[in-house]
């Protein structure tokens, strides 16, 4: 931890520091580090449009890409320089508890001018983001979140790798955050906010440049609120799925690719030369997401496509411990009451006296919800049933899990996820080895059902 003296003592030349990520070396390996400054901050989102009013990590939208090698550690010295409490998560990471960064569960809130030290060991390579935990519904929707890539070798970040960051945003006709929807019941109580401006990389149609030819990796991420968007290239063309969540998959072919909030798909397009467009498909009006245009490669025209293995082995479920998850509540639910702080309510009552009408198991979920004690080295099977009629992009915290779903077509498919889009009415099994100790957080990541009551705790220890 930082004190406030010490954290203004950087001053402005800490800013520039951020531009150039050092890399020093310690006991642990090597470090990489950063400096992140949250932030009011003003965003153009495409030439001539007006300067929107946005709340940004460096003053930048999408945050710094943060990139670093397996094996390093990660060293993030954050300052917040908002008005309110904020803190930083590194969705994806299997992180140290103390460094998940959610609010009253792993941290206290980093206050208006303070400072933390978010500093851990990056134990897998893959696409992963970070994004403000803390009121993360409207913090997120103003701007606060960036890419993280950990690549397994020497810098991937070629010009063959290709970030592709994907949110909605909810702007008025001034092209600023439309802010009085913020807190809405109606969005809490069914899809969560959904936004109306469509941007990639923190700009409306973005021209990406892209290799002339060979083969080019996108790594899809979206950090939208609420929105499930599906995303597909001219002419539909074939895009190998080779990552997902960060973790790397027995390649399989697909036209389209569905991403639910803070999910990620890394695709290998074989041909870039073929590659002229990304077009955002899940509505009535198709929308042109980024426009690619051929560039000479310059430095390194590495590839390193090769799949040699998940990240860890699907533990045996015979042997797993069973926790059942019943998900209930929302807008035309079958849930009339449940427990809050412990007492047992109607769901009318609750919600429009305390905000809150998502439960897990009969409770309206909170940090204070233990949904389980785990021993360290279990091995649990999760079986969550999405008892509600809305879709859900269920996130647990510190360690991925194995789901077999048909969510990538007809076959089904074992997967290593984070981030897991459960339809209404499905019930799913997530399967992990519990080998990270810690409370970690399972919740929705439509970020308005998380803040309605969609989250409880898992305790591994
Ligand atoms: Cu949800």
């Amino acid at each position: 931890m930082i004190t406030r003296r010490e954290a203004l003592s950087f001053g402005t030349s800490g800013l520039l520091l951020s531009l150039m990520p050092t890399l020093g070396k310690s006991e642990e390996g090597h470090v990489r580090q950063y400096r992140l400054e949250a932030s009011p901050a003003q965003h153009r989102f495409y030439e001539k449009a007006k300067a929107s009013d946005l709340w940004l990590y460096n003053a930048q939208s999408p945050g710094p890409l943060i990139s670093a090698q397996q094996g390093e550690v990660l060293d993030v010295l954050f300052v917040n320089n908002l008005s309110e409490p904020t803190t930083l998560h590194w969705h994806g990471i299997r992180n140290l508890n103390e460094m998940d960064g959610v609010p009253g569960l792993t941290q206290d809130a980093v206050e208006p001018g303070e400072s933390f030290r978010y500093r851990f060991p990056l134990k897998d390579a893959g696409t992963f983001w970070y994004h403000a935990h803390n009121k993360a519904w409207s913090q997120v929707a103003r701007g606060l979140y960036g890419p993280l890539i950990v690549s397994e070798s020497a810098h991937a970040n070629t010009s063959r790798d290709i970030v592709v960051l994907v949110d909605d945003w909810r702007l008025d006709e001034d092209d600023q955050i439309h802010t009085t929807s913020l807190g809405s019941l109606h969005d809490w109580s069914h899809g969560g906010r959904l936004g109306n401006f469509l941007t990639v990389n923190g700009h409306a149609e973005p021209v990406i440049d892209r290799p002339e030819q060979g083969p080019v990796r996108l790594r899809l991420i979206s950090a939208a609120n609420a929105r499930i968007m599906t995303f597909e290239t001219n002419d539909q063309r074939p895009m190998q799925v080779i990552a997902v969540d960060g973790a790397p998959c027995a390649p399989f072919e697909v036209t389209q690719v569905t991403l639910a909030p803070a999910q990620r798909v890394d695709v290998l397009i074989k041909e870039a030369d073929a590659l002229d467009a990304l077009f955002e498909v899940s509505t009535a009006d198709p929308l042109r997401a980024a426009t690619f245009a051929p560039k000479p490669l310059g430095g390194s025209d590495d590839l390193t496509f090769g799949f040699k293995g998940s990240w860890y082995p699907q533990p045996d479920a015979k042997q797993a411990r069973q926790i059942d998850i019943h998900m209930q509540g929302g807008a035309m639910g079958n849930l009339t009451s449940a427990k809050f702080d412990g007492v047992e309510r109607s769901l009318r009552e609750i919600a429009t006296q305390e905000g809150k009408l998502w439960a897990f198991n009969g409770e309206i979920g909170s940090y204070d919800l233990n949904l389980a004690e785990v021993s360290l080295g279990e091995i649990i099977k999760l079986t969550v049933w999405n008892d509600t009629r809305w879709r859900h992009a269920m996130h647990l915290h510190g360690q991925h899990f194995w789901v077999t779903s048909t969510e990538f077509g007809t076959e089904p498919r074992a997967l290593l996820r984070d981030t897991y889009l459960m339809q209404a009415g499905e019930r799913a099994e997530f399967l992990f080895l519990a080998d990270n100790p810690g409370e970690w957080l399972f919740h929705c990541h439509m970020l308005e059902h998380h803040a309605a009551g969609m989250g409880g705790v898992i305790s591994v220890s």
